[in-house]
């Protein structure tokens, strides 16, 4: 008995495919109609290396929606006939156009083979497509075929047989669409799943009904399931909405659209003058191979300067708002030690990081601004090649230029990347993309030692020091932990467009009430924490004598510049021996030695163990010290107490940034690390960047030392 296999003949009209199903099948072939309409239907058969092909020929279509008959034809044989291998005959020369329907059979995961028709045309006008790519691409075979020249028809059989008898497979590929759709697709087809009596691929019933695919809808919403469904499309509708001002089934469309311009721009050489696009002519620029990349670094240059200048009138104003509030509340309350829980703990600590709400703010405006416009996906295929050089791609730079917001929605942005290694590495590296928290000890730090011409440039120097040494890490990791090969990905790249300031300004809302959030909450309860473990305990007896003396000098009737001098002397000794001798003191002292090398003192050290809470805690664990051992009654100004403070300086401060940047992210970015991997990677991670923070603040800090001084 002879094997029979079915194949289905899918493609755009004037693709070729009655061409090739004419060479394919020759005179054995009949002539009917699909059932219910007019429309003909060819069939035919052809013996082949002792398998029987039956090949049909469906109407030529553009898509798999249902506005059409032949659409419906070609939609339905292929979801319910279940042939067992789809060929998707694309005009080679037009292939732009040809792969949206592409997609589309890939959205079904069926068995598909590309014949890339009109070969001979494609050659003729010199156009290059890398089909190796292509292939890997698309994640189905692409076979060059001319139907009208009887070219490339073996080798289509051939892979017919192969992809039958399962013998040869390309990982299937799956276009991603934008986060919130692809979530909303999970949870609807995770629901599909479930049901038993639901027949067909649930992903691609989960992208029709966000399409608002009408027979989909009819098939499933008279199911009792549709009460759990409609709730999940309502509110994708409504978040789409929200964000891109359109709805979900021009959102799929675009995000097709972006995959296969990607596609295109990765594959394929035009070697002849076309037509271009505004989209076009911009991309010329913005993605050309050899301006691409020094015009991404002026743009993220830009942002950084646009974050610090913009970012210091307010943050001036919040500042001096912070010192006349501490001032008067000093004023205000009763008893020496409320004072200090208030001004030198809560407002100390909660204060200092509340200054610097401005810069975060304008950060995330011109992330989001970049974003809406499409340029970051530029910026991703701009990357790719140089990621590529590390073992990763383009892909994994979406979530790392998250991760200059926030590593936690970072991390989870790695679940686009199919390859574990390429996930992992991308998590691992992920933290040396600086997060927003920790802008505030770079301001802060900036701003104590270095002139105001250079801050922007200082500040983009650490981000950029952070993304080199994380692309070294990552090659690193790669050739040692993950040596396979990482899987094909497109870059898609959507449409330029105008981001609405509706929508800039609610991410920006969003992520500045995340961020006084935290600083009302576990920044508040972190600094009268730190207030209370650097006050105590305290040794009364010793600290009650120096205070009778300073009592005694006081009342001789006018003090001489001597004595005022002895006061200030004797008044430092107190809070200096109170801060050592407390449970904070005690902590930073007992890691001295491992950090003194880097230039820091138990005061930092204090700081950065506060940091593993949340990096702002950095800033405000400074505050509460530091506002701790100045002598009362002073406005509070951190920057100035740093920069006038002895165990400070240019050196230090660079090697204290190296370390913010680099040491284990927060607590609540670490549990995500370990929900998305494992205890034994978790572990890894926190011992591989403290040492990797150590190692390059202590280079950092030696060259530091060498140039400053
Ligand atoms: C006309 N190479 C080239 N060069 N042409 C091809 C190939 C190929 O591999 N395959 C198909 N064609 P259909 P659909 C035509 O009819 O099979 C040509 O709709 C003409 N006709 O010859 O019909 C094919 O079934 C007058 O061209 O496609 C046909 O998918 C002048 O592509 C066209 C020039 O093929 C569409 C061409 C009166």
């Amino acid at each position: 008995m002879k094997k029979k296999i079915v194949i289905a003949l899918v493609g755009n009209p004037n693709s070729g495919k009655t061409s090739l199903f004419n060479e394919l099948v020759g005179s054995n072939q009949k002539v009917g109609n699909w059932a219910g309409v007019t429309i003909e239907k060819y069939e035919g058969s052809l013996e082949y290396k002792g398998y029987t092909i039956k090949v049909v020929d469906l109407p030529g279509t553009y898509s798999l929606t249902t506005y059409t008959p032949e659409e419906l034809i070609a939609r339905n044989y292929i979801t319910e006939a279940n042939p067992d291998v789809v060929v998707d005959v694309i005009d080679g020369s037009n292939l732009e156009r040809n792969l949206y329907l592409t997609l589309q059979l890939m959205e079904l995961e069926t068995n598909i083979i590309v014949a890339l028709n009109m070969y001979d045309e494609i050659e003729k006008q010199n156009i290059q497509i890398n089909i190796k790519q292509l292939q890997q691409i698309l994640g189905s075979h692409v076979i060059p075929t001319s139907a009208t020249k009887n070219k490339g028809l073996h080798s289509l059989l051939d892979h017919v047989i192969r992809v039958y008898e399962a013998d040869i497979v390309i990982a299937k590929n799956k276009l991603y669409f934008r986060e919130e759709i692809e979530e909303s697709l999970q949870k609807i087809k995770e629901i599909i799943l479930k049901q038993p009596n639901i027949e067909g691929c649930a992903s691609w019933l989960a992208i029709k009904l966000l399409e608002n695919d009408e027979m989909i809808y009819q098939k499933l919403n008279k199911l009792p399931v549709w009460l759990r469904i409609e709730p999940l499309l309502k509110a994708t509708i409504q978040e789409i909405e929200l964000k891109y001002q359109t709805d979900p089934e021009v959102a799929i469309t675009e995000d097709r659209n972006a995959f296969i311009r990607g596609a295109m721009e990765e594959t394929v050489k035009f070697n002849r003058v076309i037509k271009k696009s505004l989209t076009d002519r911009i991309d010329s620029i913005l993605i050309n191979r050899i301006l691409g990349l020094p015009v991404f670094f002026i743009i993220m240059w830009l942002v950084f300067q646009f974050t610090f200048v913009m970012g210091k009138i307010p943050m001036h104003w919040i500042a001096s708002s912070v010192t006349v509030f501490s001032t008067w509340i000093r004023a205000l309350l009763p008893s020496e030690i409320l004072k200090s829980i208030i001004v030198d703990g809560i407002i100390a600590g909660v204060g200092g990081v509340i200054i610097f709400l401005p810069n975060i703010v304008l950060l995330f405006i011109a992330l989001s601004f970049l974003e809406g416009t499409g340029y970051m996906a530029r910026a991703a295929f701009v990357v790719d090649k140089i990621m590529h050089k590390v073992g990763l791609h383009g892909k994994s730079f979406i979530p790392l230029i998250t991760g200059f917001g926030c590593s936690i929605p970072a991390i989870m942005a790695t679940r686009t990347l199919k390859n574990r290694g390429d996930r992992v590495v991308t998590m691992l590296i992920i933290p040396f993309m600086s997060c927003g928290a920790k802008l505030p000890v770079y301001i802060l730090l900036i701003g104590a030692f270095f002139p105001p011409e250079m801050a922007g440039s200082i500040l983009f120097g650490v981000y950029v020091f952070g993304v080199v040494l994380g692309l070294i890490m990552a090659k690193i990791l790669k050739s040692v932990m993950f040596k396979n090969q990482s899987e094909p990905f497109v870059m898609e790249l959507p449409p330029y467009r105008m981001p609405t300031l509706r929508y800039i300004l609610l991410q920006a809302k969003a992520k500045a009430y995340m961020y006084l959030r935290k600083a009302g909450s576990i920044i508040l309860i972190a600094s009268l924490i730190i207030w209370v473990a650097s006050n105590y305990p305290r040794d009364y007896k010793s600290e009650n004598l120096i205070n009778s003396e300073i009592s005694k000098i006081h009342s001789s009737q006018t003090l001489t510049e001597e004595e005022s001098e002895k006061i200030k002397w004797l008044e430092n000794k107190v809070l200096a021996q109170r801060t050592k001798e407390s449970f904070a003191g005690r902590l930073g002292s007992m890691i001295e030695p491992a950090i003194k090398p880097l230039g820091f003192d138990w005061r930092i050290g204090m700081s950065l163990i506060a940091g593993v809470a949340g990096k702002e805690l950095v800033v405000s664990t400074l505050g509460t010290i530091f506002s701790l051992e100045e002598p009362k009654g002073k406005p509070f100004n951190l920057a100035n107490l740093i920069k006038n403070d002895k165990g400070f300086n240019r050196a230090k401060a660079l090697s204290l940034m190296v370390f913010v940047l680099l040491y284990i992210p927060c607590l609540a970015a670490t549990a995500i690390f370990k929900k998305e991997t494992s205890w034994k990677m978790t572990g890894f991670f926190a011992v591989y960047t403290v040492s990797t923070a150590w190692l390059a603040s202590f280079i950092v800090y030696n060259i530091a030392n060498l140039l400053f001084t």
